[in-house]
């Protein structure tokens, strides 16, 4: 196992954030009466996500990663009619409140905040996932997205059901609701959805998604435990959930943590209940580090030396063999490859997979 990341959290930190927001404030002093308070208090805010970011992407050494946030960002931000110039001056007024204290040109944070800020102009506005139209049952999960939205979850449950009928749990999970929950991504992030249309839709989506567990425990079992986890900090739990349902239809006796469950307590459900996979989800590269952190944890303990870990989450999709710096054996792109991936860690010659 290799190492992972240098410790690289120092630029993320409030008052530093504090101190950016301050800087740019004093360069666009027309911002206190245009935005307010609260428009201050959104920028402060959208500082410190950019430094955890950063930090993310220095630790890690992936460039990638910062690039990608800024393109997110970018989009983010024209939909609120802010225009790309007030990004640019946000990580110019980074660049000079870091070299302000005295750090190094060559750092990588200096050096992946020059990258960015020469990068801005030609990055393109990324969502991160295939248009609908580009997906394979865009037909259905279209449907799918049109009675959500309209709030029938009545006829979008028995939809489902009986989609699940000719499709199987595996063809529904991921041809249709996971490009439907792309596209409830994609149009918050165009601000075509507002927070509550997005939480009813997922919830609902949890709801039918519980509706096909009758389907899902029917396998014969393979004798292999399977424990799934989000990484610390990490929300988004239907991808892991969704996964962990494949390897049960597998064969695989699955133990489906979701979020918020401190590392002490993963370790403790493993020793207590049997593990041969740990599965970690992060969709967000902020908290990759902490997969990596619930990895090392893992490995130190005697009790758990047995037990593989594989990671995955769109995080991980976002940068190739990203997943390698956390310690692990192994990392699947999509639910089609993990419970392949998984088997094979368990093949007599098993190296480490993706
Ligand atoms: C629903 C949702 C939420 C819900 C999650 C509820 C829940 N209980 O899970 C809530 C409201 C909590 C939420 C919050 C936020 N969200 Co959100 N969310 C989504 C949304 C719409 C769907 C997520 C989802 O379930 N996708 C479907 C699943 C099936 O896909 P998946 O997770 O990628 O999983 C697949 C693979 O990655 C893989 N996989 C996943 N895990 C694992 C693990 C292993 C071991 C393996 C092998 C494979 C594997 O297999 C799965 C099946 O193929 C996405 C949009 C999107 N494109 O996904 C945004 C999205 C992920 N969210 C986003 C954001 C920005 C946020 C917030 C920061 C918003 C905010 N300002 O508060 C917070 C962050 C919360 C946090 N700390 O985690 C952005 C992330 C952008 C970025 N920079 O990375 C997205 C992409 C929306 C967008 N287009 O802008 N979100």
């Amino acid at each position: 196992m290799g190492l992972l990341f240098h410790d690289g959290f120092g630029v993320a930190d409030h008052q530093t954030a504090e101190e950016v927001t301050a800087l740019l404030y004093s360069r666009h002093p027309e911002w206190d009466v245009k935005f307010g308070p609260k428009g201050r208090k959104a920028c402060a805010d959208d500082v410190y996500n950019t430094l955890l970011y950063l930090a993310t992407a220095t630790a890690t050494e992936r460039y990638d990663l910062f690039r990608e946030y800024l393109s997110w960002l970018r989009r983010l931000l024209a939909q609120i009619n802010i225009a790309p110039r007030h990004l640019a001056d946000m990580l110019v007024a980074m660049r000079d409140a870091l070299a302000g204290r005295g750090m190094n040109p060559d750092s990588p944070e200096l050096t992946f905040l020059d990258d960015g800020i020469s990068d801005l102009a030609s990055l393109g506005a990324e969502t991160g996932s295939l248009p609908f139209a580009e997906t394979h049952r865009a037909d259905l999960a279209s449907e799918l997205f049109s009675l959500l939205h309209r709030g029938d979850r009545g006829t979008a449950t028995t939809s489902v059901l009986n989609w699940a009928e000719t499709l199987g749990v595996e063809g529904v999970y991921l041809d249709v609701i996971e490009p439907c929950l792309q596209e409830i991504g994609r149009r918050w992030h165009d601000n075509q959805l507002n927070v509550a249309e997005e939480h009813f839709m997922t919830a609902s989506i949890q709801v039918v998604m519980a509706r096909l567990y009758p389907l899902v425990f029917q396998a014969s079992r393979i004798g292999r435990r399977l424990v799934a986890v989000c990484a610390e900090g990490e929300l988004h739990e239907i991808g892991m959930r969704m996964v962990a349902d494949l390897f049960d239809i597998g064969g695989w006796d699955t133990t489906f943590l979701g979020a918020g469950v401190p590392d002490t307590a993963v370790i403790r459900t493993i020793r207590d209940r049997g593990c041969d996979l740990l599965a970690i989800s992060a969709s967000l590269a902020i908290n990759v580090p902490a997969v990596t952190r619930l990895v090392s944890a893992l490995r130190l303990d005697p009790q758990c030396s047995h037990v593989k870990v594989m990671v995955g989450g769109r995080a991980f999709n976002q940068s190739p063999d990203l997943w390698r710096r956390t310690g692990a054996d192994g990392w699947a792109g999509g639910g089609r490859e993990a419970l392949r991936t998984g088997n094979r860690l368990f093949e007599a010659t098993a190296e480490p997979v993706s």
